[in-house]
């Protein structure tokens, strides 16, 4: 196989994405210190440089797990099936601040907006719960990985959506019980941390979501 130029990539990849990439996100350590600004693109690069994400796992009042396939638009993971919404806090002093972890909880609110059209007025950040982070590196193919340490945020409500087909291209609502079939569909892509996540955390989470709603958990060991 004749491997591509990065400029190459950059240049087939869609024009709206690859701004993105211009994107100032967080370095962080393994114990998800902060290290200063890298760019979306630095980051995800070849093997990736470790940054700071966010995994929304959003449910509506029946309890049931909105899910979205990502746009055949996007650099990374195109196509696959993934959590209700993943980004990135940036690298500026709202999304920076790590008290009540709010820095990730403005960015799970901007994102929410962005990529599903939810007003932002829908939410407060006390509405979104930190249960975990999780550390893990993704490949995605010869020239991008996701390398990053995930803040895992849930939240339930009830919410308008309106997806931006640059960034999604389909949602579904999954009951507990479907949970399985959808994660072992041999039709659909599923994200690899989607997967690791929905094989190891997200059922307890699931069947103890009124207590996991409570209030953050104070515990902040990271899963490797
Ligand atoms: C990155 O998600 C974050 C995780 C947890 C995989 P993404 O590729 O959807 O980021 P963005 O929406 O900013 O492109
Ligand atoms: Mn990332």
């Amino acid at each position: 196989m004749v491997s591509t130029s990065f400029e190459a990539v950059i240049a087939a990849a869609d024009e709206t994405q690859v701004k993105l990439m211009e994107e100032m996100c967080i370095q962080v350590d393994e114990t998800d210190r902060n290290l200063g600004p890298i760019s979306k693109k630095d980051s995800h690069y070849k093997d990736g440089v470790l940054h700071r994400a966010f995994s929304v796992f959003l449910f509506t009042p029946d309890n049931k797990l909105m899910i979205q396939k990502r746009a055949a638009e996007k650099i990374t993971f195109p196509n696959f099936w993934a959590n209700t919404c993943c980004s990135h806090p940036l690298h500026f002093e709202a999304e920076l601040e790590e008290k009540e972890h709010l820095g990730v909880k403005r960015a799970a609110i901007r994102k929410l907006e962005h990529e599903l059209g939810i007003p932002l007025d829908t939410f407060n950040t006390s509405q979104f719960k930190f249960i975990t982070k999780v550390l893990y590196r993704a490949p995605y193919d010869e020239n991008w990985s996701e390398y990053e340490v995930d803040h895992i945020l849930l939240v339930r409500a009830a919410v308008k959506v309106n997806i931006n087909p640059n960034e999604v291209a389909e949602i579904r609502l999954v009951a507990r019980d479907e949970l399985e079939s959808v994660i072992n569909d041999e039709s659909l892509l599923i994200s690899p941390w989607f997967r690791l996540i929905s094989q190891t955390l997200l059922p307890q989470w699931w069947d103890n979501l009124d207590a996991c709603l409570e209030k953050d958990n104070a515990d902040e060991t990271i899963h490797n």
